[in-house]
């Protein structure tokens, strides 16, 4: 396509006299139009991914990317004296995700369309994705993040379902975003919103009325959930999508040609967590009111719908109350009761029931006995649900248990994200990896050869001095693209140990003043968002950044250290930092992680990993070999045996090690109060000392010296870091979503065309 003719004849005018934000709609339409040619009808099995999240970030470059059209777009504004960057600036992200889980949706859409598998998403259409991150006088602060313009990529449907909430109807409309795979066809992502919701009801950041259900619904992913007004809305909001999601499954299904009894053979439902579980009973319902019995029902729902876990994390297992669930849908209760008699039919064991003795409503109990699939998301997540936290479950049905590792879409992950690496790459090995990411297997011969080792570094160079500009230019940061770049960006959570690495600084700092220099200086980068409520994760982020200032203003430590920590992490910012890093920092707690994908990105990226054994990092570590990632830290069996024990007191490692005790202190020495908050400093200080619940003390040695091992490897043999680096991509092939959506099709979902 000429692409400068497709835009003016949009634009109405030369390019050269376009703004950037009259190309940016210029080449909406023409992705538009162009995604529009590649729906094609579907015969047989259909997916719905039902999810809460779809991370889906930015657009334009990957749609274009998709379509075949972005090097002839870049041309064609270059000729012009445009940039796409800037174009791309004009995009709002759209952030409708909390993090892995919202943007492994987003990458399984990429990769179904890809694929050529008919595979639809089903969510919500929130008015302000996770709230913005800024930072004042050392806080993390909330403000709305808003997506939606009059030129948004979801378009609005006359579709409209009723939805019944609370005994009150709601008309759930459909907005359609469509989703264009590499070469591939177009699928739907289709979301739920009420033409009611009032985005003027907010005020003071991100605080608005709870209970104004009209106005409020789908205004926020996730609202605060610390009161019992927020847990209640959550429910309200997944019931809307999941009521408007299933009337919409079986209104699809019945215009092919479906008579309810043959729903399975028509579609495969995926409860992506337990956030969409209302559907099994919502579908019972519905079916039921096209005249099948209840047992027939189940059978039906059983056999299309597959739930996915993606944490063992008990508090993320939602357990709603009942009073809850009487009071949002009462017409689902009596179908729960029916299925938790059923259930109760099938095994006397008490703790697999799904109401519980004090009322409460297990949502992925209702999950595991009432689909027919039931996967973790990494090997390790798997083995621990089967042997443990669902234990009961896996005897009881041993046959609906698998595991399915996730994957990244290669597309945005590195063909978007790291250009200069791609054509690197494509120079050497041809262009197949685009389609088949095993392919970079034939990396592996030139990992000897010293010029190509030397273009790889030249190209991590490139992307670092390019991460350098951004944080210069957005955030107001230098940094020196020569030093060794550590990154460390994902949700703050104390499972994840962002704390771990603020002791490393912390020790750090002293190693330095003590004259004990490290082997190169090393620029540590944070980025991540704290729920806001969670206090202790607020405080974490205090600190680093209180660190962050002790250290500056030190003329010795800050010639070989700094902190950095970007404002407002998310996916747009994922993909400046990914490609500059060279130490991914991925040190969750042995066991807590069920899988990780930054892990993978990073990977892909010629970063290498510094980890623990858990998550998808032990299928890292079985790809590249121990040589080629800094393991270390408790394993999983080690973690899980501490807290049977029960007998962990954090403040024995305190005393039993004065690194230990000189760092915890430090958090409360008079450098940092004199810098930051006493309060947030003393919690802190007194949560890793009295409780640590997530065993960072323990792994404070091992992650020290191992990453000591990794600053030594990079200073003192460039050359191989550079091969461990080119390994790493070359084995990153099996965490392309397309292998993990041609697994869940094989062995779950057996799609049509
Ligand atoms: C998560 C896990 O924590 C993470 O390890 C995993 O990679 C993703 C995707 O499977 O799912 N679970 C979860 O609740 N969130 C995740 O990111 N938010």
């Amino acid at each position: 396509m000429n692409m400068t003719a497709a835009m003016e004849a949009r634009t109405n005018k030369p390019l050269t006299a376009c703004t950037d934000q009259e190309i940016y709609l210029a080449l909406l339409d023409i992705v538009r139009e162009q995604s529009a040619a590649r729906v094609r009808p579907v015969t047989g099995r259909k997916l719905y991914y039902i999810s809460a999240e779809f991370l889906i970030g930015k657009l334009l470059s990957n749609n274009l990317i998709n379509l075949g059209l972005y090097d002839d777009t870049r041309a064609a504004l270059a000729a012009a004296g445009k940039n796409l960057s800037d174009i791309e600036e004009v995009e709002p992200e759209p952030s409708l995700g909390n993090g892995g889980l919202g943007r492994l949706a987003a990458c399984f859409l990429d990769s179904l369309a890809t694929l050529n598998l008919p595979g639809d998403g089903v969510g919500l259409r929130y008015h302000f994705g996770l709230f913005h991150q800024s930072f004042k006088d050392g806080v993390q602060n909330e403000l709305p993040d808003p997506w939606l313009t009059a030129h948004s990529w979801a378009e609005k449907t006359d579709t409209v379902y009723p939805v019944e909430l609370a005994g009150k109807t709601y008309n759930a409309r459909l907005y359609k975003l469509a989703v264009t795979g590499y070469e591939g066809r177009t699928n739907t992502l289709n979301l739920f919103d009420l033409d009611t919701i009032d985005e003027s009801i907010v005020h003071d950041g991100i605080t608005f009325d709870k209970t104004d259900i009209d106005k409020n619904l789908t205004l926020f992913l996730y609202p605060d959930d610390s009161d019992e007004a927020g847990r209640r809305l959550r429910v309200y909001q997944q019931y809307l999508m999941v009521s408007a999601g299933a009337q919409l499954i079986l209104a699809e299904c019945a215009a092919r040609g479906c008579d309810y009894h043959d729903l399975a053979d028509y579609a495969a439902i995926q409860i992506n967590d337990t956030h969409p579980s209302m559907v099994i009973p919502e579908l019972i319902r519905l079916l039921g009111e096209k005249g099948i019995d209840f047992d027939e029902a189940v059978e039906i729902v059983t056999k299309t719908c597959a739930y996915t876990n993606h944490t063992i994390l008990a508090e993320a297992l939602e357990k709603w109350p009942r009073t809850y669930l009487d009071a949002v849908v009462p017409q689902l209760m009596p179908i729960i009761e029916k299925l938790d008699t059923l259930a109760r039919t099938r095994t006397t064991d008490e703790s697999l029931a799904i109401i519980d003795g004090d009322d409460r409503v297990h949502m992925a109990h209702m999950d595991i006995h009432f689909t027919h699939s039931t996967n973790g998301v990494a090997y390790l997540h798997t083995e621990i649900l089967k042997n443990s936290e669902l234990h009961g479950f896996y005897q009881l049905y041993p046959e609906k248990f698998n595991n399915k590792t996730n994957g990244i879409t290669f597309r945005r992950w590195l063909l978007e994200c790291d250009p200069a690496l791609t054509a690197e790459i494509e120079k050497l090995i041809g262009s197949g990896f685009r389609k088949d990411a095993t392919e970079l297997e034939k990396l592996l011969p030139y990992t000897e050869n010293v010029d190509i080792l030397q273009q790889f570094s030249a190209v991590k160079a490139q992307n670092k001095r390019a991460l350098a500009d951004w944080l210069h230019r957005t955030q107001g940061i230098t940094v020196d693209p020569d030093a060794m770049f550590d990154i460390q960006s994902k949700r703050l959570h104390e499972y994840k140990r962002q704390q771990l690495n603020l002791l490393y600084l912390i020790h750090q700092y002293h190693e330095i003043k003590a004259g004990h220099l490290p082997a190169t200086p090393l620029v540590s980068i944070f980025g991540a968002k704290a729920a806001p409520a969670y206090t202790i994760a607020k405080d974490i982020i205090h600190a680093l950044l209180t660190l962050s200032k002790v250290i500056a203003a030190d003329p010795v430590v800050s010639k070989y250290l700094q902190v950095v920590f970007v404002e407002n992490y998310n996916v747009t910012a994922a993909e400046k930092l990914i490609p500059a890093c060279d130490l991914s920092e991925q040190i969750s707690l042995a066991s807590k992680e069920a899988s990780g994908t930054g892990n993978m990105k990073f990977m892909l990226n010629g970063a290498l990993t510094l980890g623990t054994m858990d998550g998808a990092n032990v299928e890292i570590c079985q790809q590249v070999g121990d040589e080629n990632i800094y393991i270390f830290g408790q394993t999983s069996d080690q973690v899980i045996h501490r807290y049977e024990m029960g007998d962990y007191q954090a403040s024995q490692w305190v005393e039993g090690d004065p690194n230990i005790r000189r760092a915890v202190d430090f958090l409360v020495g008079p450098e940092m109060l004199a810098a930051g908050h006493a309060e947030n400093l003393r919690r802190l200080h007194d949560e890793l000392v009295w409780k640590d619940w997530f065993q960072t003390l323990p792994d404070f040695n091992a992650y020290v010296v191992r990453k000591g091992q990794a600053l030594s490897d990079y200073a003192c043999d460039p050359l191989g870091w550079r091969k461990k680096c080119v390994i790493n991509i070359a084995k990153a092939g099996l965490f392309s979503s397309d292998r993990t959506i041609a697994e869940y099709n094989k062995d779950i979902w057996h799609l049509g065309e």
